[in-house]
């Protein structure tokens, strides 16, 4: 650096922008004056030349300057870089190593590379040079991991050639990723298991096996965990069907490894017992809280019994994860909770000034029937109700016609628009028939009201209405119609002869005429729906499909294929389906075949490809739509995938079918 001082000297380089200003002051003196103008423009063209050679000067200083550094850089770089405390390897820019440290060497236990290209050796590195990454972290390599760092280096090779080489340092990190390891191992678990339904099990045994029943299911449980999983874990009885665990997260995996297989173990449970005994249980895991663990245990479980129990619920990072569920749910549903429901759902309508009723897409008659029915009991209070329809499914057309002609009806049913304009702060919106916030008609709605209550008898979806005041969702009830004709026998309401029947038609809908999912209230609620003069019969001639959807079924039903002999599968091609009704009477229609257990049946409708699955009990389909982002019930589940071709979406779906066979094969 001989000549720092030159960096301070005062110095007279002047921009191009700077010599167009001078000209143009000039040629303003010019007019003016020719003399005065002459000399300024010889002024200037002097003091650009000068300004040239100082640019000049200047370049060529700067570029001698680097020259030298890099000189010097090179001088000492063979050493420095032989001597490195890091690993470093050097590669052409295909991939082709050409050199390497000692450090690297001992790194990769002395195994000669030199020659051999990264991406037969070191795949991963390659393809970070390709992705343009500056940094690739925890790279594993025999047990150490290391953060690699890539440098991009450019090289002159001869007069006018350039070349590039990566260069790559290896910073150990090993110790940090083991500790890392280490202290995930012991995130806290918490967990709380149920037996789903433990008095049902006694009740279906002979006396003097019910002794033998409870200690046989407890031994199972702590077998499981004791012997079983054998580590470290704090495992308790709290309540005669209760029980509530805690261990680390090593523990859990081990649980993981073995899909949680107590739940199948349980099952086993076989003392003159008619019913099989089944358990749910959820978990939480937390980094540093046992408290939050519980809480989100508390929430998996809810989550579990919500789907119908019989499974495993992680809550863990914000997300649910399931495992099991394969058995059918039986009727366990208690009076006692449905009519404290009643209670509160009555005390928030009372406290809001105005009610507003939707349903799901495609309004159906089970959401029809529910809605008539909530707005029968807002009425009778002395509410002001709407029921709020955008898109509706044509099953309902008869029905709507005659509330539109019935005076009571006719300005009760609005639209969004509408809806929206006279809600207030104190308003409460009814949801019913769906609790999944992608499914609701108008999702606008939920977000628009303070005060929400969902009904529903579907198992609770990962995407639930989470801001409900209340979720009364019952997955054992046929439909949302039988538990709103409950809550209002327990009024004691007498009904209309046309709202009774709009509520026992949605029930008959969602039960196929009484043959499915039918539970003991099911026909008590019916009972009271025929003593307001409900008229089975007369709901059939409403029912009547027209020809053409006849037709369109028959056409449907050709296309059928099979898969692993017991699994239905049509595909409408032929783009016929106008709605999702036609499809879902299809799925059904097709598990009438004689040793059909489930049927799937795929319609592309506009944008959106709609798939509906349908089962007898024997195959999970809510399991095997939920993995391409549908959902619904055991039996009946439904799936919309948008943006895609009808041939993607049955590759999706036959992906997801193999998918849940396999898992099945190994539980
Ligand atoms: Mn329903």
């Amino acid at each position: 650096m001989k000549d720092k001082k030159s960096h301070f000297r005062f110095d007279f380089s002047v921009s191009q922008a700077g010599f167009i200003l001078y000209l143009i002051f000039d040629s303003v003196i010019l007019y003016f004056n020719i003399k005065i103008g002459l000399i300024c423009l010889s002024l200037i063209v002097l003091f650009a030349l000068y300004n040239f050679r100082l640019n000049r000067k200047k370049n060529k200083q700067l570029l001698e300057y680097i020259e030298t550094l890099t000189l010097n850089i090179d001088s000492a770089s063979k050493d420095t870089l032989l001597k490195f405390p890091f690993p470093i390897l050097i590669s052409e820019y295909n991939g082709d190593i050409i050199w390497y440290n000692h450090k690297f060497l001992n790194t990769v236990k002395n195994k000669k590379l030199i020659g051999r290209n990264l991406k037969d050796e070191l795949p991963e590195l390659y393809s970070a040079v390709l992705e343009g990454k500056s940094r690739l972290e925890k790279f594993e390599y025999e047990d150490n991991f290391f953060d690699v760092l890539v440098t991009i280096v450019e090289v002159e090779e001869g007069k006018n050639d350039k070349k590039f080489l990566n260069l790559f340092y290896f910073v150990d990190v090993t110790d940090f990723v083991l500790l890392q390891k280490k202290y995930e191992m012991q995130n806290i678990v918490f967990g709380y298991l149920t037996i789903d339904n433990y008095e049902d099990v006694l009740n279906s045994a002979p006396e003097v096996s019910k002794s033998s029943i409870i200690s046989e299911i407890e031994k199972r449980v702590t077998d499981w965990f004791y012997n079983q999983i054998r580590s470290d874990v704090f495992l308790m009885k709290y309540e005669r069907d209760k029980y509530l665990f805690i261990c680390n997260k090593e523990t859990f995996y081990k649980m993981q490894e073995r899909r949680f297989n107590i739940l199948e173990q349980i099952k086993e449970v076989n003392l003159y017992n008619k019913i099989i005994p089944t358990i749910s249980c959820g978990i939480g895991i937390r980094q540093d809280s046992i408290f939050q663990a519980q809480k989100d245990a508390k929430t998996a479980l809810d989550m579990a019994l919500s789907r119908g129990g019989d499974q495993f619920v992680i809550f863990y990072d914000g997300k649910f994860e399931f495992y099991g569920g394969k058995t059918k749910e039986h009727e366990k549903r208690s009076k006692v909770r449905s009519r404290v429901m009643a209670q509160t759902i009555k005390e928030i309508v009372k406290h809001s000034d105005k009610i507003f009723i939707i349903g799901h897409q495609y309004f159906d008659l089970d959401c029809l029937g529910a809605a008539v029915g909530l707005s029968k009991l807002c009425l009778n209070l002395g509410k002001e109700v709407y029921i709020v329809i955008n898109s509706y499914n044509p099953t309902i057309r008869n029905f709507l016609q005659m509330l539109l002609d019935d005076p009571q009806y006719q300005n009760i049913i609005i639209d969004q628009q509408k809806a929206l304009k006279m809600k207030t702060k104190t308003s409460l919106l009814f949801v019913v028939d769906t609790q999944r916030t992608s499914y609701v008609d108008m999702p606008q709605m939920i977000l628009e009201f303070e005060k929400i209550i969902v009904i529903d008898h579907h198992r609770r979806p990962t995407d639930w209405i989470e801001q409900a005041l209340i979720c009364y969702s019952e997955t054992y009830a046929s439909s949302v119609s039988e538990l709103v004709a409950e809550l209002l026998s327990y009024e004691g309401i007498k009904l209309k002869k046309l709202e009774a029947e709009i509520l026992l038609a949605g029930i008959m809908i969602d039960t196929k005429g009484f043959t499915k999912n039918v539970g003991v209230r099911t026909f008590e609620v019916a009972t009271y729906l025929r003593e307001n003069d409900a008229l089975p019969e007369a709901i059939k001639e409403y029912l009547k499909e027209d020809l053409d959807s006849y037709v369109l079924k028959n056409q449907l039903i050709s296309n059928l294929q099979i898969l692993h002999n017991n699994i239905a599968l049509v595909i409408d091609y032929s783009q016929a389906c106008r709605d999702n009704v036609i499809i879902a009477k299809v799925a059904d229609e097709l598990l009438n075949i004689k040793g059909i257990d489930a049927s799937f049946v795929v319609c592309k409708i506009e944008d959106s490809v709609l798939i509906s699955g349908r089962s007898n009990g024997k195959i999970n389909v809510q399991l095997i739509l939920e993995k391409i982002g549908g959902g619904g019930h055991l039996e009946t589940a439904g799936a919309r995938l948008e943006k895609i071709s009808i041939d993607e979406a049955k590759g999706v779906l036959v992906k997801a079918i193999e998918e849940y066979i396999n898992e099945s094969k190994n539980s």
